[in-house]
């Protein structure tokens, strides 16, 4: 089967839709009836949580070091905390120059997959004027070096997610900063995923030269996961779908022109859809052929069958549902396990928790 659905004539997007997630009808793009779920993916046991930390104030990145332990950013505190599980997470540094609003704030973090040499650690923030990458050494108030600026800011539509991918190479999600022209305007970062180099300039290899910007038409990214050879990001839809998608170098994800599944050859589909209502997914993470998704809104841990092709081979199925509200951020542990992070105290409903947790789930036992 052909990886991207929108170069099938209309036949073969027929059959690729039939085993997609929500299957959508050819003639209007509605989703229809889906059948019966599936189980859930038996990775991870979910009646097993352990609760690693309590007591945070809506937590965003999570990122891991080599000693196995968690750095964990604070959106409206701008500190990054460390934890083993086990113990206790403590501040290990606080960074200057974030102005939390909104949505905006100290969002994702990542650490150098060259960490040991160079001890360099990533966040994406809001400053006063902009969202920016940095870098810096942990340290109580750490020198910071601009490495990307300039990204659109506001209240919300901020993206915030970074992440090493395979390649080495540093990839962020940025939003569209609710000016929706800014997501089909390839000279503003605003509304893409970019792919930059460590330092924060271009690769040679970036689908337009001397710029970051990897993939252009999305509305706002929180979510960058690899596996099986392949990328995939979430993006928070506007009322209608929240999306999964597969990411390939210069493609065009539709937005504003299309939200979800337009069927038009110029975009991109996504692989799996929901209504935002039971979604609104921030980060995303695969294990083995299962993609993860964490939704704010929906308050649900989402599992999606992967066909590692780029595709979806089944229906997603929710876990977690209601149980500990909303799930900001997940990610697979250098421990294996299933990690989680909620984000309760950020003033969005009726928080299940008094707090923010950090909540992880052991590997099924095979
Ligand atoms: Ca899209």
């Amino acid at each position: 089967m052909p990886r991207k659905t929108r170069t099938l004539a209309p036949a073969a997007a027929l059959a690729v839709a039939a085993v997609l997630a929500v299957p959508v009808s050819p003639a209007t793009g509605a989703a229809v009836t889906p059948p019966a779920p599936a189980a859930a993916d038996p990775a991870f046991d979910f009646t097993k949580p352990t609760v690693a930390a309590t007591g945070l104030q809506v937590p965003w990145g999570l990122a891991f070091l080599p000693d196995g332990s968690a750095l964990i950013s604070e959106r409206n505190s701008a500190r990054i905390l460390q934890m083993k599980p086990g113990s206790a997470p403590t501040e290990v540094a606080r960074l200057s120059g974030v102005t939390p609003s909104g949505e905006g704030g100290l969002l994702g973090i990542a650490v150098s997959p060259t960490y040991e040499q160079d001890g360099y650690v990533y966040a994406y923030y809001t400053a006063a004027s902009d969202n920016r990458i940095v870098r810096f050494k942990l340290a109580a108030s750490p020198q910071q070096e601009v490495i990307f600026s300039g990204i659109p800011k506001n209240s919300f539509h901020d993206g915030g997610r970074i992440h090493f991918g395979p390649d080495g190479m540093l990839y962020a999600g940025t939003g569209d900063a609710g000016r929706t022209a800014n997501s089909q305007n390839p000279s503003t970062p605003a509304g893409k995923i970019l792919r930059m180099k460590p330092d924060g300039t271009a690769p040679a290899d970036n689908p337009t030269p001397n710029s970051v910007v990897y993939t252009l038409g999305h509305r706002n990214v929180q979510g960058l996961a690899w596996g099986g050879g392949h990328m995939y990001a979430s993006e928070f839809g506007n009322n209608t779908w929240d999306e999964v998608n597969h990411i390939e170098a210069g493609d065009n994800y539709g937005w504003p022109n299309v939200e979800g599944r337009g069927g038009e050859p110029t975009y991109h589909d996504p692989l799996a859809v929901w209504s935002t209502r039971e979604a609104s997914p921030s980060g995303a993470a695969v294990a083995g052929d299962t993609l993860y998704a964490a939704a704010l809104g929906g308050r649900r841990l989402w599992t999606v069958p992967l066909d590692g092709r780029g595709g979806s081979s089944g229906q997603p199925t929710a876990v977690l549902q209601g149980t500990y509200g909303r799930l900001r951020t997940v990610a697979v542990g250098p421990d294996g396990w299933l990690w989680v992070m909620t984000s309760n105290r950020d003033g969005r409903g009726q928080p299940a928790q008094t707090d923010d947790r950090v909540i992880r789930f052991p590997k099924v036992a095979r």
